[in-house]
């Protein structure tokens, strides 16, 4: 059973907001963007759908070269989305509705905009050199300037991560992009100015941080050059060198012990590219006192080829989605660490598109398929903006033109040059885009049927093409639908949201147990409190399938399910049919 401690920010439902696609109010300065303004004016509707706490992707002064992860300054906010003014005000609209702010904190590296990096770069003996991560040049056999290793750009695969700057001529660590320097945190005074921020953001009444890649802070010292995993590329991907790297624990520990802990704080890290299970837990133990829970990417990279870019597509099943959040699952529970449960956020495709199946016969009931899942599993969950609509990806019509972020750029870019004129490569390169850019999730919030799915006036134009199916898919219609066989899945979701905090003994702090290990297409488990116990049946298949209802399942009775707004009419043992992309949920013996 459990030994889990309770505390409020495990039982929070958190939403993130992506700013710039969620409602354009108006008031900001740039028209089709959306603003502060707008993310106050749906308030209501948050809470009335059961959020707790509200996550903005980052919304500081910013050239928005990788939309607001470039930072320019950030003690102000970017005039597109409005004023301090505007989130002291959203603040105490939270605060009247019992709700909380969650500030993205992005500070393994600013913008090149920041006047840090201005400082930085200007001269080899400012005061601010420093700050950031500057090398002199390689000179290859024939005398040719080559950056100082083989590191490659993660958001431009065929760049190296370094950027050559002339008027120095050294060059600088941009792991993501040339427009986004790394800081250099073995500098105590740049650990300080990071804590500052911190005080900043919490004295004015923001309750804690969801930290971007903060698991890049520390960086192997010798800067080695990465392993070739790629041939045909020149440069390869060093994480290795600076994921999770030596100085890591050190300074989360004491982000904790000088800020965190002086105020009532959530916390989630992000960090790609760990799986290591004693690495994670000397992070999310809570006697380790360094963040509550981290962001684990096992479950979305589950369609990547293993050990290649992020580009690439593979088929999985049931039996692999088992295994990643079962694995999880458990181990929080055994060794008092936290999960954050997720399956969406502003860099990955749609759920339903990705894990089910986004056609018109089957997306809603894949919205919910996944809904059942996420709200019965433990750890703190995490909803993005539209999921609760079941919002899916752009179709293939839509030519790459339309994508705009910049790693699809990049990408598109890197295949047109590799492959020029070749429609078999280019057109698979499209269709990779279309499963898996970070552009999905990006789209406009669907509110209405109105021109522009009311995300802005009529006669503005929203900076991202809106999903040509808004008429049928958004929030007000999801919202007045009135059938009493079947909810909305924004109705689904509500509903799912309730019982989670009504059973939060069972849902959030309950046990955790697999029932059958091995079917390639149901993914079942039970969850149980020392009062009651739930048992979940998700078909993650478009079969028909014959299940056989396990005997430790000991099913009392099937409440609630997928395919209809009553309970699911299933024997309670013996053989039952579930059909594709069919879930159940049913009370059973603890
Ligand atoms: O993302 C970090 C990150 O490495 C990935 O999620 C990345 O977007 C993906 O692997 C692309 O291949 C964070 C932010 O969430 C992302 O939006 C930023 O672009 C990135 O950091 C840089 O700040």
């Amino acid at each position: 059973m459990s030994v889990n401690k309770q505390r409020w920010w495990k039982e929070a439902i958190v939403y993130q907001v992506y700013p710039a696609s969620f409602l354009d109010s108006g008031a900001g300065n740039k028209p089709g963007w959306g603003d502060i303004p707008g993310i106050t004016s749906k308030l209501d509707y948050l809470k009335h759908l059961g959020v707790d706490v509200l996550w903005l992707s980052p919304i500081y002064k910013s050239p928005q070269a990788d939309m607001g992860y470039d930072i320019a300054d950030y003690k102000d906010i970017d005039p597109v989305y409005g004023s301090l003014e505007d989130v002291d005000n959203l603040i105490s609209e939270l605060k009247k509705r019992d709700m909380r702010l969650m500030m993205d904190l992005v500070v393994n590296h600013t913008s090149d905009q920041h006047a840090w990096f201005l400082d930085s770069r200007s001269s080899t003996q400012s005061s601010k050199r420093d700050w950031y991560i500057w090398k002199p040049a390689k000179y290859d056999k024939d005398g040719n300037r080559q950056p100082p290793n083989n590191w490659s750009m993660i958001l431009g695969e065929e760049n190296s991560a370094w950027t050559y700057d002339e008027k120095t001529d050294e060059y600088y660590l941009s792991l993501f992009t040339a427009e986004q320097p790394d800081l250099n945190w073995e500098n105590p005074d740049v650990r300080e100015a990071v804590h500052d921020v911190l005080r900043f953001w919490l004295d004015r009444g923001c309750s804690g941080f969801r930290m971007d890649v903060i698991n890049h802070i520390s960086k192997v010292q010798t800067f080695p050059d990465a392993d070739v995993i790629a041939p045909d590329h020149k440069y390869q991907p060093g994480f290795k060198y600076y994921c999770n790297g030596p100085r890591l624990h050190e300074w989360l520990k004491n982000m904790r012990a000088e800020v965190l802990d002086k105020y009532d704080t959530i916390t989630v890290g992000e960090m790609p590219f760990v799986r290591d299970e004693n690495e994670i837990l000397k992070i999310v133990r809570e006697d380790e006192k360094e963040l509550n829970m981290i962001f684990i990417f096992e479950q979305v990279d589950i369609d990547n080829e293993p050990g290649k870019y992020r580009m690439t597509l593979r088929d999985w099943d049931a039996d692999e989605i088992r295994k990643i959040f079962s694995h999880w699952q458990r181990l929080m529970i055994d060794k008092d660490g936290w999960n954050s449960l997720f399956v969406e956020n502003h860099d990955n495709p749609r759920s339903v598109s990705r894990y089910c199946n986004d056609s018109d016969e089957f997306r809603e009931l894949s919205a919910k398929l996944l809904c059942l899942m996420m709200t019965t599993l433990a750890g703190t969950l995490y909803v993005y903006q539209g999921q609760e609509l079941g919002m899916r990806n752009v179709p293939l019509e839509w030519s790459p033109e339309e994508y705009k972020d910049v790693e699809s750029i990049n990408y598109w870019k890197k295949m047109n040059n590799m492959y020029p004129g070749n429609k078999e490569k280019l057109d698979f390169a499209h269709y990779l885009l279309q499963r898996k850019a970070r552009d999905h999730s990006r789209t406009p919030v669907q509110w209405s049927a109105e021109p522009h799915a009311g995300f802005c006036k009529a006669d503005v134009t929203p900076w991202m093409r809106v999903n040509d199916d808004y008429k049928e898919v958004n929030a007000e219609a999801q919202r007045k639908q009135n059938d009493p066989d079947k909810l909305s899945v924004l109705q689904f979701w509500k509903r799912g949201l309730a019982n989670r905090k009504e059973h939060k003994d069972v849902f959030v702090y309950g046990d955790f147990q697999v029932l059958d290990e091995n079917d390639k297409k149901v993914f079942a488990y039970k969850r149980a409190s020392e009062k009651e116990a739930f048992v979940l049946a998700l078909n993650f298949s478009k079969d028909e399938v014959k299940w056989q209802v396990p005997e430790a399942a000991k099913v009392k009775k099937w409440v609630a399910g997928n395919y209809t707004a009553g309970q699911p009419d299933k024997p309670t043992s013996g053989t039952i049919t579930l059909r594709p992309f069919e879930g159940v949920l049913g009370t059973s013996e603890v």
